[in-house]
């Protein structure tokens, strides 16, 4: 690959390098490395884009449903033209494999195809009235400039999932991609104006934190979506409360895979292992606990660490490896001091995994895929680490299994291994989670189904399908009546 891409900030359809600090974006699998270069926006081109952005709201609005639509679409094709240059950039970027980078720009590209053909399906809702000659309709209409604050995670996943929707639902936004990420940003944004969308109605701020109070608390920004860390997400609510803002917040999990005593062993194994280890094990939604009832444990734990010793951990760009580095040095010390600080407490096992790399990997972000058996509570049960360890802990019965699947401050996602009609029943019934899978991997979300956690894991409307449209818009409830009937 040649040399660093120049990133650039859009504020108000002007592609701009402000004078801000400098931004340096390193490969993670080789820190020594510099992706792309440029410098930070800051206060003046948040009062500009959000000031452009109140400016192009109305035609906006205004302009047809279909033909916002249409714009997304045209945007989801350049983004498949780009899919191997970006993907490979992505992982350059932020270190999942090439194919898990080259997948996901893929995935925006049906996200916004998705969302380009809202305004193919029902918007708004016709009652009965209870008075002659009356109907009453509820009419959607666009709230107006949002704030999108997207995480490392998924690049240009999730920023299309907010974006697509806030944009196909008629409102403009205000985006502020996370600090590690800005190539990937940028490109998701090159990739709308190609589609042809009019200048104003998308900004793209590469604003440090500290910057990005100034923009959620910006008066002319109606609606706040964010994706990130629970201890974030808070304060964003907190602040969003006080100004009466509606916010929607995906924040973290702890996401739990119960191994009941009839499960398909091979099937658990495989789908544990990817969704533990697929994207170095840094998504809100992977697999880091597994509850295994004890009929089962010692049969599926001697399957699992077997099957974890195969992942082929390395150059991301690399052909055949399994597992990248994490996204920065920085969050492999972190993920790793928490796996090193419970190898010395009493009831922690470490099963494969936790030393650092000695070899060639040992200067990127590398952390071995790790799997740590638990006698009972524990930091690594309870807190979200965003890296590739997995937690397990066995149970005595199927019950007790499930239970401990709830045992979390977060509910997002859950995995049942069962074949069982009672065992799935009682899990959907019991598991207070926003997504279930029942015999598959707790990662991974479908553009046109709702997605979203329970207790600290969400709050707000929920994201993706039809659900989109509730935070998106907002309605008026119109009392329809003719002034007069025609004369017969
Ligand atoms: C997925 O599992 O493919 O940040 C999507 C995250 C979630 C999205 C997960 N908001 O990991």
């Amino acid at each position: 690959m040649t040399g660093p891409v120049a990133l650039r900030s859009l504020v108000g359809g002007t592609w701009v390098d402000p004078d801000g600090p400098e931004i340096v974006d390193v490969d993670p699998a080789r820190p020594c490395e510099i992706v792309a270069t440029g410098h930070l926006a800051g206060a003046p081109e948040i009062e500009e884009a959000v000031r452009a952005a109140v400016g192009a709201a109305a035609s906006w609005a205004a302009t047809p449903f279909p033909v916002r639509g249409e714009i997304l679409a045209r945007a989801a094709t350049v983004l498949e033209a780009h899919a191997d240059e970006w993907g490979t950039e992505l992982c350059r970027e932020e270190g999942k494999t090439r194919a898990e980078g080259i997948g996901e720009v893929r995935r925006a590209a049906e996200i916004l195809r998705f969302h380009g053909s809202a305004g193919l399906r029902p918007v708004g809702e016709v009652y009965a009235s209870p008075r002659p000659d009356e109907q009453i309709q509820v009419v959607r209409r666009p709230v107006g400039p949002v704030a999108v604050v997207t995480p490392f995670n998924f690049p240009i996943a999730i920023p299309a999932w907010k974006i697509a929707p806030a944009l196909a639902y008629g409102n403009p936004v205000v985006w502020k991609p996370a600090s590690a990420v800005p190539l990937l940003a940028m490109r998701l944004a090159e990739a709308l104006v190609e589609g042809g969308l009019p200048p104003g109605v998308l900004s793209l701020l590469l604003i440090g934190n500290t910057d990005a109070p100034a923009l959620l608390e910006h008066p002319g920004i109606r609606r706040v979506t964010f994706t990130g860390s629970t201890t974030v997400g808070r304060r964003i609510i907190a602040r969003c409360g006080e100004l009466a803002r509606p916010v929607q917040t995906e924040m973290g999990g702890k996401n739990a895979a119960a191994v009941l005593a009839d499960a398909d062993l091979d099937l658990a194994v495989d789908q544990i292992v990817a969704g533990a280890f697929r994207s170095t094990g840094q998504k809100c939604t992977a697999t880091s606990r597994v509850i295994v009832t004890d009929a089962v444990a010692e049969d599926f734990l001697d399957r699992l660490v077997r099957r974890v010793a195969t992942i082929r951990v390395g150059d991301p760009g690399a052909d055949g490896t399994d597992m990248g580095p994490l996204v920065s040095p920085a969050a492999r010390d972190e993920v790793q001091a928490a796996v090193d600080a419970a190898g010395t407490r009493a009831g922690v096992r470490l099963l494969c995994g936790g030393a650092p790399y000695t070899d060639e990997r040992a200067g990127g972000a590398y952390l071995a895929p790790t799997v740590v058996e638990l006698d009972g509570d524990d930091a690594l049960w309870r807190d979200e680490l965003f890296g590739p360890v997995l937690a397990v802990r066995r149970a005595a019965t199927d019950l007790e299994a499930l239970q401990l699947v709830n045992d979390s401050v977060f509910g997002l996602s859950a995995a049942v291994f069962t074949n069982g009609l009672d065992a799935v029943a009682a899990a959907v019934a019991t598991l207070d989670v926003g997504v279930l899978h029942v015999n598959s991997e707790t990662a991974g979300a479908d553009p046109h189904v709702p997605f979203g956690g329970a207790k600290d894991s969400g709050f707000g409307p929920k994201e993706q399908g039809v659900a989109a449209r509730e935070f998106f818009t907002t309605t008026t409830t119109v009392y329809l009546r003719p002034a007069r009937q025609l004369a017969p």
